[in-house]
Formats: C-alpha cells, sequence, structure tokens
C-alpha cells in the first residue's frame, strides 16, 4: 500500500527520466551505493561518538528490521520527533528501508504541531524523544494519549530517551553502536523501499493558510535534489560538513545538507545549535570544511569571530546561508571576517531551490539570492494578474521542475490556489529576476512572517488568538528586528484587562511552539480596514515599524 499523492503528469516524468533527473533509485542507495571497500570511512560525528558508512548501512538495516519485527508495515506512516543527531539518520534510512513513510517534526514543534501532523497522516509508530520539553512527565504521558487517538490501529511508541514510556521499546533496546556483523533474520527478507516514484517522506510547509501542511516527497525528485546540489556544491570525500540547523529541515538535509555529504562520501559533524560557542570549538575539532547557516546565526558568528583568541576557522572553505533575507552588507563580510567563501541558498521544502555558484563573482554572491539548481527548473515571474513581468521587475515567484512537488498532502481546496492550471507552485515570495536569471527576494504574498528562518503562519496564530474568551479581533505582523530579520507582533482587540503576559501564557497552554509566539503585543482600538474590509496589515506594519522607530 502506498501514500495517495499528486504526481507528476506522465509526459513530464518521462521527460525528467530521459533526461536523467529520475534515475528509479531509493533514497537508501544514498549509502547503500557506497563500495563497501571503503564503507570504514566515518560519516557522521555525533559528540564523541563516530559512525563509518559500514555502521550506518549495518545499523539502519538492523534497525529496519527490528522495526519489521515489531509490526512495521510498508505504506505505514510514523511521527518522528528528533534532536540533531546522528540516530536521527539511522532512523530515517531504517524507515525507508521497511518502505514505512515518515513526518520529521522539527525539535522546536511543540504539542499543537506534533497533533496536526498526527491528524493528517494517522500514523502507526511514533517516535519521540525525552528531551523534549512537552515529552516531560505526566505531561508527555497525556500527549502520547492524544496523539494516539489520530494514530492508525494502535499506534505503537517507539520511544527515544532514557525513560520507557508503556510500550515497545524498540529504540530504547537497540544497540546503536553495536558493531556485530547482521544474521540472516535482520536481513528485511520481503521488505524493501517504496518505488522511487513513490512518497519517500513527508517535508513540512513553512505555511500561510492556518493549517501545518505536508510535502510528500518521492525518492525520485528528493534523490535528485540532492545529487545535483551535492554536485553544485562540489562535494567529495574530502567535505567535512557542520549540520548546526534543525537536522530535518529541508535545508540541511537536502542543499545539499546531510544527504549530500553522504551521497558524495563526506563526513557530517553534528551540531546541537548553531551559535558560535558549539560551532566554532567543532570547525577547530574535526577540521569542518562546509557550514549552513540562517542570517541571525552568521551574524553572531561574525561578532564571535572577532572576540580574543577565536578558535581557528582555517579548515573553512564554504559557508552557506539561506533561509531567509541575506543583507549584502552582512554578505560582503563573510571572507574577510571569516575567511571563507559565501554561498547563498534560495530554497522551500515544497522543492525548488537556488544556488549561487561557487566561481561566480562576487556582486552576485552578495546581492542575489542565485538561480535555480536544475536546467530543468521552470521559474515565472508574475504581477497580480498572472501576467510574467520582464527582467528587473518585481512579481510573484512561480515553480515547476523535477523536485518541485505537485501538491500538499489532502488539501484539495489550498493546491487549487497554490498551482496554475500547467501545474506551476506559487511560492508566495515576491523577487525581481535579473537578466542573467539570478533572482533576488525582495518581499513576500504569503501571511508569513519569517523569524530568522524559522516561519510562523499568521492566519494559523490569529485563529489561536481568537480563542481566548477577551481577545474580539487579532492580526500578526512582521515587525522589522536587527538579530532576526522579523520578529512578530500581535495587534489585538480585548478586553482592558488582557495583559501581554497573559496571551502569550494563552498560546503557549495551546501548544504552540516557543517560536511563534508573539514578540510584541500591542492592544488597539480596532484594526485598520482596506477598501474591500479586510485587515489592512501593511498599515499595521508601518504604524508597528515607526512605534518601533526602524
Ligand atoms: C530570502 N528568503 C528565503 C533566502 C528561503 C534551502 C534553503 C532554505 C530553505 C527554506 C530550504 C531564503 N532569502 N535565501 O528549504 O532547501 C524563504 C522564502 C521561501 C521560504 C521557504 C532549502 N531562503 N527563504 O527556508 O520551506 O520565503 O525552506 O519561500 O523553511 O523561506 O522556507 P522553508
Amino acid at each position: 500500500m502506498s501514500v495517495a499523492f499528486t504526481c507528476w503528469p506522465e509526459a513530464l516524468a518521462r521527460r525528467y527520466r530521459d533526461a536523467g533527473y529520475w534515475r528509479g533509485q531509493p533514497l537508501t542507495d544514498i549509502l547503500d551505493a557506497h563500495d563497501p571497500r571503503e564503507a570504514d570511512r566515518d560519516a557522521i560525528v555525533c559528540a564523541e561518538r563516530r559512525f563509518s558508512y559500514d555502521q550506518l548501512i549495518r545499523l539502519s538495516r538492523r534497525l529496519a528490521a527490528s522495526l519489521v519485527a515489531a509490526g512495521l508495515r510498508p505504506g505505514q506512516t510514523v511521527l518522528v520527533q528528533m534532536p540533531n543527531c546522528a540516530e536521527f539518520y539511522l532512523l530515517f534510512f531504517a524507515l525507508l528501508r521497511c518502505g514505512a513513510v515518515p513526518v520529521n517534526a522539527l525539535f522546536s514543534h511543540n504539542r499543537r504541531e506534533l497533533l496536526a501532523f498526527a491528524e493528517q497522516i494517522a500514523p502507526a509508530l511514533l517516535v519521540l524523544t525525552d528531551d523534549h520539553p512537552a515529552m516531560r512527565g505526566r505531561q508527555g504521558t497525556a500527549l502520547v494519549d492524544e496523539l494516539r487517538r489520530y494514530a492508525s490501529g494502535e499506534a505503537r511508541l517507539l520511544h527515544f530517551g532514557d525513560r520507557a514510556l508503556p510500550v515497545e521499546k524498540v529504540l530504547t533496546d537497540f544497540r546503536w553502536e553495536d558493531g556485530e556483523p547482521l544474521d540472516e533474520s535482520e536481513c528485511l527478507n520481503g521488505f524493501s523501499p517504496n518505488p522511487p516514484d513513490e512518497v519517500a517522506f513527508f517535508q513540512l510547509s513553512g505555511g500561510s493558510t492556518g493549517l501545518p501542511k505536508l510535502i510528500p516527497r518521492t525518492h525520485d525528485d528528493y534523490g535528485y535534489s540532492v545529487r545535483a546540489s551535492a554536485e553544485l556544491c562540489r562535494l567529495n570525500v574530502d567535505t567535512v560538513f557542520l549540520c548546526a540547523l534543525p537536522a530535518p529541515h529541508n535545508y540541511s538535509l537536502s542543499s545539499p545538507g546531510t544527504l549530500g555529504i553522504l551521497h558524495a562520501g563526506g563526513v557530517v559533524v553534528m551540531a546541537r545549535d548553531p551559535g558560535p560557542a558549539t560551532c566554532f570549538e567543532l570547525i577547530d575539532r574535526h577540521a569542518v570544511t562546509m557550514a549552513a547557516l540562517v542570517p541571525p546565526a552568521l551574524s553572531l558568528w561574525l561578532e564571535a569571530a572577532d572576540s580574543v583568541r577565536p578558535p581557528s576557522l582555517g579548515s573553512l572553505s564554504l559557508l552557506q546561508v539561506g533561509g531567509a533575507r541575506l543583507s549584502p552588507a552582512l554578505a560582503e563580510q563573510v571572507p574577510t571576517r571569516l575567511g571563507c567563501r559565501l554561498q547563498q541558498v534560495f530554497g522551500m521544502a515544497e522543492g525548488l531551490v537556488n544556488y549561487t555558484r561557487l566561481d561566480d563573482d562576487r556582486w552576485y554572491v552578495e546581492n542575489t539570492q542565485g538561480r535555480p539548481l536544475s536546467p530543468a527548473d521552470e521559474i515565472r515571474v508574475r504581477d497580480a494578474e498572472g501576467r510574467d513581468v520582464p527582467p528587473g521587475e518585481v512579481g510573484t515567484l512561480w515553480a515547476r521542475g523535477p523536485y518541485t512537488f505537485r501538491g500538499y498532502y489532502r488539501a484539495e481546496a489550498h493546491n487549487a490556489v497554490a498551482f496554475d492550471v500547467e501545474g506551476f507552485y506559487c511560492s508566495g515570495d515576491l523577487v525581481r529576476r535579473t537578466d542573467s536569471g539570478y533572482l533576488v527576494v525582495v518581499g513576500r504574498e504569503k501571511d508569513q512572517i519569517n523569524r530568522g528562518g524559522e516561519k510562523i503562519d499568521a492566519l494559523e496564530i490569529e485563529d489561536l488568538l481568537l480563542g481566548h474568551p477577551a481577545i474580539r479581533q487579532a492580526a500578526l505582523v512582521a515587525m522589522p528586528d536587527e538579530v532576526l530579520g522579523e520578529r512578530s507582533c500581535a495587534f489585538l482587540v480585548a478586553d482592558a484587562r488582557l495583559r501581554a503576559v497573559d496571551v502569550r501564557r494563552f498560546l503557549r497552554r495551546e501548544g504552540v511552539a516557543d517560536f511563534k509566539l508573539p514578540d510584541r503585543v500591542e492592544f488597539i482600538d480596532d484594526l485598520p480596514r482596506t477598501a474591500v474590509g479586510k485587515i489592512d496589515k501593511a498599515a499595521l506594519r508601518r504604524r508597528i515599524c515607526s512605534a518601533a522607530a526602524c
């Protein structure tokens, strides 16, 4: 049984296969295709532990066999939440090997997000961790019960951590670092990954419609974006990549991210967080050559690099920055202050990824967000009436291609507006295209706040706010911020007794991720309206901007 999804029309699929973009290989080939004679090289370094390619292959097979023995079946879905650690990838590959389809929640996701994912996929398996605040104590047990309500059949809980919750303890009992060879029973007879043109796993959308949405990614399409990204970034066995952003995020997984590095035979060094205190020491200790950051983390790195006796960053040769707008002023400091090359990355979990190229002129690297990864990426920049605008003019970005999805999971009504009749996806970004096809992101049409790379769906938070008995109207808008680029401000029409701290406490109780809590709350008598009666968010943005004197 496979997971239903919107596939590419046959003519396009054939074109992508004929051109060699889709190779009919499962994502597990990222590991399995390595020459067994070289498989004792390091693949992942996680704190004091090292996993070779050989170990990754063997352990992920063994784990897959244990999961199958515990009842997991092809086509079943799995909800996973793990911190940045090697086990995340072992589990990812193990699930792919059984033909199970995971949603990998970010570590910052909280009860509300997890429930929304579970509701959509009806998971047969939950993999949660003790490390997460929502999972502690009685609250954790309550959350598991709630998640189970959405599960298909009696969902099994594989609990990852010290404390075994009720059911199976496959993950806690699993011998993660065992070096023993596989025996016959661990060879997954009869189980294989899903067909390559079917869903391998779900990516997560930043959202702008009120509900966290899921993005089906196939082996074929994701595999292509990983391979092509690895090639574009010239990865090889000498690449040592620092994975400092959340591991399941599309950027750190595939642009070229950990999967790109594993494809190329390099080494991935896991970092707990992207701060300079953690990362500089790891760069020095493991001779890291490449890292991927969001702009706020870059600001912190630049500051720290000037401090007295920072650890050596001499091995670092490529620093990627993406996920949110990077100012040219910050961009130009990278080579001089960090001593490495900068690459801008403008991507999205829905597919399309743009990169500046390694030998691009400085101007492009500092002032644009790159150009599409693939020669088969089709880009349209359109005005509000859907007409193509000429180079140099601002319009909305639409994309279609061999690794840009064709529909959110079970979201027909939204898909009808997110795609045009030819299957182009509207990213909601406002861009300007140069004559040479480079894109400059100048703004956004979608109702989203980009808080240093973390995306907040304004509607999702507004809906929650309106659930508070003392709030009559609510609008969440972005306000400029020097460090994060943007922060969120909630404008509320509410009872006079309500205070900002009550609002935050209320949202926290609703279980939303911390990064979605409004950074500022403004009480107002009435929300401004546009001529057609919609909330005038542009006016609110201007208002908060002048109040904050920016
Ligand atoms: C401005 N805005 C950007 C950039 C993303 C690689 C890199 C990033 C993501 C990602 C990703 C931006 N400048 N350089 O998936 O593979 C904003 C745009 C975009 C949205 C997508 C990858 N890079 N953005 O950030 O799905 O608004 O993916 O549409 O989280 O982030 O967000 P997300």
